[in-house]
């Protein structure tokens, strides 16, 4: 593991927000074990080994239903690790791969039948080396006809200049954890009003309100037992899904790669949701609605 990195919350709370029933955790990970899913040699970090059967035991802790496992980049395009993880769970689980451009049809159609129903775009330079445009263009083309969605991961900053790629992309779109905006700026400034002016001007994409515990200044709560944490994303994620309530996804993104400072208790992110999704109507579009209709759409019809 990448030295002065955390590793997971061992014993996470239980959280006092109860989830509804078939809530959706959208935007989670399984690292290896290593030793029998190798890391990419290209990758820029070393996670802890966080295995499909701990996730599931994080699932059922929180009361979550069904998980949406999404690849990191430490794996690279080498899927291995997370198409194991949807075969073994029951059909609980939905995925988002990495593909590259060479990628034949008979992978993505053993891809699809694992049940990955999206490819995920990282721009987020600590993260990947850069990928040309063209060629993430030729995979959007070739994953749109199975049906399949792209998943994107930027730093706010850089939003000027992706905005033509994203908004010119022939599948539904999803941002990771809103475009990353920086919590410290104002909620009406320029910044993350281009983030919404982008969704509101293209009803393809959707955003997940994830990862306060990335975006928080304020950080966790300060005393003990206190369990209103992150305080400063609140408004942010709040205008997000009260603005495209039908277009919002949540995810714990355990087991929380590339944390230093802390790491959070996932049931500390659970008992965030109330305060993004403030009446059970929004908490069921965002929880339950939302993820069954981009990822299960054969239980949803
Ligand atoms: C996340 C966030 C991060 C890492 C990755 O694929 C990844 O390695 O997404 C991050 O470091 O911000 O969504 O897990």
């Amino acid at each position: 593991m990448t030295p002065g990195w955390l590793a997971f919350h061992p014993d996470p709370s239980k959280p006092r927000f109860r989830l509804p029933p078939g809530a959706v955790d959208a935007h989670c990970h399984v690292f290896g074990p290593g030793a029998r899913f190798p890391y990419a040699p290209e990758r820029k970090y070393t996670p802890c080994d966080a295995s499909r059967d701990q996730l599931f035991a994080l699932r059922d802790r929180l009361g979550v239903s069904r998980n949406v496992i999404v690849q990191a980049t430490c794996h690279g395009s080498d899927n291995r690790a997370l198409v194991d993880a949807l075969q073994h769970a029951g059909g609980k689980a939905r995925g988002v791969a990495t593909v590259k451009r060479g990628v034949t049809d008979a992978e993505l159609a053993a891809m699809h039948a694992a049940g990955v129903r999206g490819t995920r775009f990282n721009f987020v330079r600590r993260l990947v080396d850069f990928t040309p445009k063209d060629e993430l263009m030729e995979i959007a083309q070739r994953i749109a006809p199975l049906g399949w969605h792209v998943v994107v991961y930027f730093e706010a900053v850089d939003l000027p200049e992706l905005w033509d790629f994203f908004t010119a992309l022939p599948t539904t779109v999803v941002v990771d954890h809103m475009g990353r905006p920086d919590v410290r700026k104002s909620i009406d400034g320029s910044e993350f009003e281009l983030f919404v002016k982008m969704l509101r001007e293209h009803p393809n994409i959707w955003s997940k309100v994830s990862c306060p515990e990335r975006l928080s200044v304020s950080g966790p709560p300060a005393l003990h037992g206190e369990r209103n944490a992150y305080r400063d994303v609140v408004p942010f994620a709040r205008r997000i899904v009260e603005t495209f309530p039908d277009r919002v996804l949540w995810g714990t993104d355990w087991p929380h790669p590339n944390l230093k400072d802390h790491m959070p208790d996932d049931g500390l992110l659970v008992d965030f949701v109330p305060h993004i999704a403030i009446t059970p109507e929004l908490q069921r579009k965002l929880l339950v609605d939302n993820p069954m209709r981009l990822y299960w759409p054969e239980e949803t019809l």
